[in-house]
């Protein structure tokens, strides 16, 4: 049942005093709004070397783009053949990881000229990356995230994501931020922080109502891609076809 954890979240956000044990919750506040490509079926998101880098996906319009953070404008690109599905993307030295949805294929590109060096095997479909400063973190929709030698892409580990001890499914997008897992939860505003040691999750981020802020481009505009510019300690997200990626701080809930 898909929204068996909505259900959970709701209930948690019903009673207050039992969810302040169990699970924190936070609101938003928007610090800066900046343009953000309507046709971008935003798939991956980081922030490095003072640019934002994307992942999109849709056959045909699938690309991993460097791109101006102020203007929203892409600095760089690379299609990919129009057969393959991006999804999520993410950075290890000088190097670029482009996960494709269901053909199998991890693109690695140089970080510089974007150009493909080599290409790995998964297993599982590819939703979501990020990296811990030791593994990758790659999601597939499932409540399970895998852990990731880049070397060859071996999985070595796996994370089952928990909230009050029931799994998580969905798990999209991804960020590591100060010790936890970030992740998009698919076609909700919610963002779980997740504990990579045990899987639980610790706290959910409502980004309720920030979809109003901005155009939507299609119907499946829906909230993904969260990117960490840890030198700053600024926090981004936007979604696919969104025009606008923003710049939020976390408010405390009671
Ligand atoms: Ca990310």
């Amino acid at each position: 049942m898909p929204w068996r954890w909505l259900a959970l979240v709701l209930s948690l956000c019903a009673a207050p005093m039992f969810a302040a044990e169990a699970t924190r919750f936070y609101g938003y506040e928007v610090v800066n709004t900046y343009p953000h490509e309507i046709t971008a079926f935003t798939q991956g998101l980081i922030y490095r070397d003072g640019y934002l880098w994307e992942g999109t996906g849709k056959r045909g319009q699938s690309r991993l783009a460097r791109i101006e953070l102020e203007t929203g404008q892409v600095l760089q690109q690379e299609r990919l053949p129009s057969r393959y599905f991006g999804e999520g993307i993410e950075m290890v030295e000088d190097r670029i990881y482009q996960l494709t949805w269901r053909s199998h294929i991890v693109f690695v590109r140089d970080r510089d000229s974007l150009e493909q060096l080599d290409a790995h095997y998964n297993p599982r479909e590819g939703w979501g990356l990020a990296w811990d400063g030791e593994h990758l973190i790659l999601s597939d929709g499932s409540s399970s995230l895998q852990l990731i030698d880049p070397e060859g892409f071996v999985p070595v580990g796996e994370i089952e994501v928990t909230i009050r001890g029931e799994p998580l499914a969905n798990l999209n997008e991804l960020e590591y931020i100060d010790g936890e897992i970030w992740a998009n939860i698919w076609q909700t505003d919610f963002i779980a922080r997740i504990d990579p040691a045990s899987g639980v999750v610790l706290a959910v981020v409502d980004l309720t109502g920030l979809a109003d802020r901005t155009e939507l481009g299609s119907s499946e505009a829906v909230l993904n891609g969260i990117a960490w510019d840890g030198e700053n300690r600024r926090l981004f997200v936007t979604g696919k076809h969104w025009a606008n990626l923003f710049e939020i701080e976390l408010t405390e809930r009671e």
